[in-house]
């Protein structure tokens, strides 16, 4: 029994979310999610779960939470919208936005804010101090909800009480369906990095390992799970679910992924992804040549260039990765960042157009720089992105001291710029 294994104020929380889906009227669910393995098998899991309840969920799928496209999603009402793996920093937004046409739950484990509403619920363990980088992935998270939603009754839950729900033969069908899509999620935040996954996400495993769904394998010091369903080991599932999401996300392969962690890897699926990452080779390497013969943009403290939308279909999330690849090569000037545009295409798969049209941009440090900044000797980007990227109205995105990334108005690339050395020449004299 869950309660057995969660106590405490993640209990409570699970309560609280099921009080709050349940106060409420809405007869469609709509399940906003991320774009990698972990957005993606949280949203299967929610998309289950709703579809037992007797609902069929509109899922969409997204890179991050925009108010632009929140404008889009929120456009029907008495609805059910739950976000999973994003919107904890923007509940506010995304309250204010649908302005009590629908309930809204957010079950994220990024850093997180309460917000207040009648409604509105959140569900992030970051409130309570439990780390979603560490111990709880949003796809453990969105199965104890489930998982707790389910085996403590919906008899007297007005909005759930239906034929359907009654035919779920509760805890252990849950557990054989779902823990082993959370342990993916897991895998696939990288929650295995001290070896194996911890806490909470490995409740999940548990509970996978003790229905046949997964087995645990040592292979060296570290622990791989196979997945009975899949024929495959979660890491491996979870790069494929990753590569059909954000490297195919403007081709929408987020649906063939959500398939694939539904129902089992398809050779569809797996085709797919190897073809994807094929065309990402394809595309880097074009550009990587380019830039070595053509070379960067040049400011005092940083190098920078621009794809335009020359890297599509993939979403915005491959121009850090891309920053990454070329970071410590040869061409490189290895005493300044790296910093690289992408257009944010409006266009969005499932959503339609939006009405804002943005640039994505991502800094990197060259490992000769990743020393000074780690030494304290430069200003590091966790600092100075946010704050040149705060005074053009853009909002900034993952910023650590080495790698940052942030979003701005389409045409302010070379002012983001300007502003970024002039905080940088304001930090060094500082
Ligand atoms: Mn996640």
């Amino acid at each position: 029994m869950l309660k057995e294994f969660i106590g405490g104020d993640l209990l409570v929380a699970l309560e609280n979310a099921k009080r709050g889906i349940c106060s409420v009227e809405f007869d469609r669910v709509t399940v906003v999610h991320h774009n990698d393995a972990d957005g993606i098998c949280a949203g299967s899991i929610l998309y289950r779960t709703f579809s037992h309840l007797g609902f069929e969920p509109q899922m969409f799928c997204i890179e991050r939470v925009h108010p632009a496209v929140v404008e889009k999603i929120h456009r029907r009402e008495g609805e059910l919208v739950i976000y999973t793996d994003l919107g904890g920093l923007a509940g506010e937004l995304i309250r204010d936005i649908d302005s009590g046409r629908n309930l809204v739950l957010i079950l994220d484990h990024h850093p997180a804010r309460w917000v207040e509403g009648s409604k509105i619920v959140v569900a992030n363990p970051e409130l309570f101090g439990i780390s979603g980088d560490v111990f709880i992935s949003a796809s453990t998270l969105a199965y104890l909800f489930c998982r707790y939603l389910i085996a403590s009754g919906v008899d007297s839950c007005p909005p759930l009480n239906n034929s359907g729900a009654k035919k779920l033969k509760v805890e252990e069908e849950i557990d054989r369906e779902l823990a082993g899509i959370a342990v993916i999620g897991s895998v696939g935040d990288y929650h295995d990095r001290s070896g194996g996954i911890l806490g909470y996400d490995r409740y999940a495993l548990d509970r996978a390992v003790s229905t046949g769904a997964a087995k645990i394998m040592i292979e060296d010091s570290r622990e791989r799970y196979h997945l009975t369903k899949y024929g495959e080991f979660a890491d491996v599932i979870a790069d494929v679910l990753t590569t059909l999401g954000s490297v195919g996300y403007y081709s929408a392969d987020f649906k063939l992924a959500v398939q694939v962690a539904l129902q089992g890897a398809s050779e569809k699926g797996i085709k797919r992804a190897e073809e994807l990452k094929k065309l990402r080779e394809e595309k880097f390497r074009e550009k990587m040549l380019e830039l070595r013969d053509k070379g960067f943009n040049r400011g005092r403290y940083v190098q920078w260039f621009h794809v335009g939308d020359r890297f599509a279909p993939m979403g915005v999330k491959v121009i850090g990765l891309f920053c990454h690849t070329i970071k410590d090569m040869s061409f490189v000037d290895d005493s300044k960042f790296v910093a690289g545009f992408q257009d944010f295409l409006p266009e969005l798969p499932d959503i339609g157009r939006v009405d804002w049209e943005g640039v994505k941009v991502s800094f990197r440090a060259p490992a000769p720089l990743e020393k000074k900044v780690l030494a304290g000797e430069v200003p590091g980007l966790d600092v100075t992105l946010p704050e040149a990227t705060e005074r053009l109205g853009g909002s900034a995105d993952a910023s650590h001291r080495i790698a940052a990334a942030s979003m701005v108005e389409k045409g302010r690339e070379e002012e983001l710029i300007s502003t970024w050395e002039a905080v940088m020449e304001e930090m060094m004299r500082g």
